[in-house]
């Protein structure tokens, strides 16, 4: 056990104590959480085990400090440590990204993309529109000034992949804020391949002519090429805006290059924390200096105050991801995600675009006569922690859907190569083969009930459990 570990374990020990005086359940269920967690096999593409530092630097008074505003300039007193927390977390964050400009108080990533967006209307709308009223700020408005600059701000245009092709709810998806602020459409892949078309979003991009071009995605199983889609922006004055969230880790990791990595090709790129890049929960807007005076304005316009414990553990997995041992990881991420979609290929599975080349499979479990649904709540039942998701044009839409999403960054931090990877592809061949749906009340097919063979279940997890007492995760943290 390193001295790392040891540490941990007795401080985590001691943690748990102090909450068990004042609320024993939630000191139960914090070691519950620990023990499911190391009993399964976390295969949620968004989801990673940060390390004892980021955790315990996210449980300090920081927590208890207000900060809103920006670095030297709060509108609360005796800001000062927490401009130091604020100042290295974007230093970090600059320098592992190669980023002009970083501002990492959202508190998540549906917030960061709520700073991009109301940041570039700022920049690109409410800016001029203030120098042709001939006005410095907001503050000079009358209220038919307002009237006039609120006609300017609504209505504006934004092109985002669409959630059944992979892109994610913020990208202008109509249920969610973003399809209601701005006037949106959405783009698709190839109903052939499941590819993104880039001369079909080019196509779309010069008909429709949105202020803002959404790149980025949350169940795409491949890689993007951002100096095409800043090319598409650039045609036709469109600010390019990355959500790279799923993917800040093979980014920092440095496996996206060139034209991958989106930091030198967008405008502004905005992300989460806690995903491959396997920091705290929270989220990050990283921009060019052209942007970085409305991003800036992110608090007051709209968060609130910065969650400091959070920030200062963003310094601390930032750091981590600086070191080169987090390259060789990024690299083992996606590599397994490679194994994991060879294992399944070879069993006869179907892969949504025929496979993957970043950190997440796209798993279709049609052919297994299975919802998402069902195939998700069998897997839970085997110890297999996936979420269900839609496929491109999915008959079974978005609640029961045909896919399962599965990703490489977890269990890649807790050591898993690719034999292990192509014995997971097995693991759910073989709950999905042994998985019957079931019939409704009425007799009709069921898209929720199913029913898993007999003994499955417990094969399963006893052959998981032999892999995950190989990669033990958090060793040495004891909390008997
Ligand atoms: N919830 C995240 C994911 O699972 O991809 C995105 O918001």
């Amino acid at each position: 056990m390193t001295d790392v570990s040891r540490l941990a374990s007795s401080a985590y020990s001691q943690a748990l104590e102090v909450i068990a005086s004042v609320e024993p359940r939630i000191a139960e269920a914090t070691r519950a959480e620990l023990a499911d967690q190391r009993a399964s096999l976390k295969l949620i593409a968004s989801e990673n085990y940060a390390s004892p530092a980021v955790l315990m630097t996210m449980g300090t008074w920081f927590s208890d400090k207000y900060a809103e505003g920006t670095v030297g300039h709060r509108f609360y007193a005796g800001c000062q440590n927490v401009d130091t927390v604020e100042s290295l977390a974007a230093e970090h964050a600059r320098e592992l990204f190669g980023a002009e400009y970083a501002y990492v108080q959202p508190h998540s990533g549906i917030d960061a993309n709520l700073v991009a967006f109301w940041s570039i209307l700022a920049h690109r709308v409410e800016g001029p529109w203030l120098q042709r009223a001939e006005k410095k700020n907001v503050s000079e408005l009358t209220e038919e000034d307002w009237e006039s600059l609120r006609r300017e701000l609504g209505n504006q245009r934004l092109l985002g992949m669409s959630l059944d092709a992979g892109g994610h709810l913020t990208h202008g998806f109509r249920p969610n804020i973003s399809g209601k602020m701005f006037h949106q459409q959405q783009y698709g892949t190839d109903p052939e391949t499941g590819l993104l078309d880039y001369d079909a979003v080019a196509a779309k991009a010069r008909e429709f002519k949105p202020l803002v071009l959404v790149a980025g995605y949350s169940a795409y199983p491949r890689r993007v090429d951002f100096a095409k889609m800043r090319e598409i922006a650039d045609e036709v004055g469109a600010t390019l805006m990355v959500d790279m969230a799923h993917f800040a880790g093979l980014v920092a990791g440095k496996v996206f290059t060139g034209n991958e990595d989106p930091v030198p090709h967008a405008h502004v790129v905005t992300t989460t924390t806690h995903k491959s890049l396997r920091g705290p929960r929270g989220g990050m807007v990283l921009a060019t200096e052209e942007y970085a005076p409305s991003v800036d304005r992110g608090c007051p316009m709209v968060l609130g105050g910065p969650l400091s414990h959070v920030m200062a553990a963003k310094a601390v997995a930032f750091a981590e991801a600086r070191q080169d041992g987090f390259r060789t990881y990024a690299q083992q991420v996606a590599d397994n995600a490679q194994s994991l979609a060879q294992g399944f290929l070879s069993r006869g599975a179907d892969l949504v675009t025929g496979g993957t080349d970043n950190h997440l499979v796209l798993l279709d479990v049609s052919k297994f006569g299975l919802t998402g649904r069902q195939a998700e709540s069998a897997l839970l039942d085997a110890g297999v922690v996936t979420n269900r998701n839609s496929v491109p044009n999915d008959p079974n839409g978005a609640w029961y859907t045909s896919g399962i999403r599965l990703g490489t960054p977890a269990l890649t931090t807790r050591g898993f190569g690719h034999d292990e990877f192509d014995t997971v592809a097995d693991l759910i061949v073989t709950v999905l083969q042994n998985t019957e749906p079931g019939t409704t009340k009425a007799g009709g097919p069921s898209k929720a009930s199913y029913s898993l063979g007999d003994g499955v279940a417990d094969k399963v997890r006893a052959a998981s459990a032999e892999m995950l007492d190989k990669h033990p995760l958090y060793p040495g943290l004891d909390l008997a």
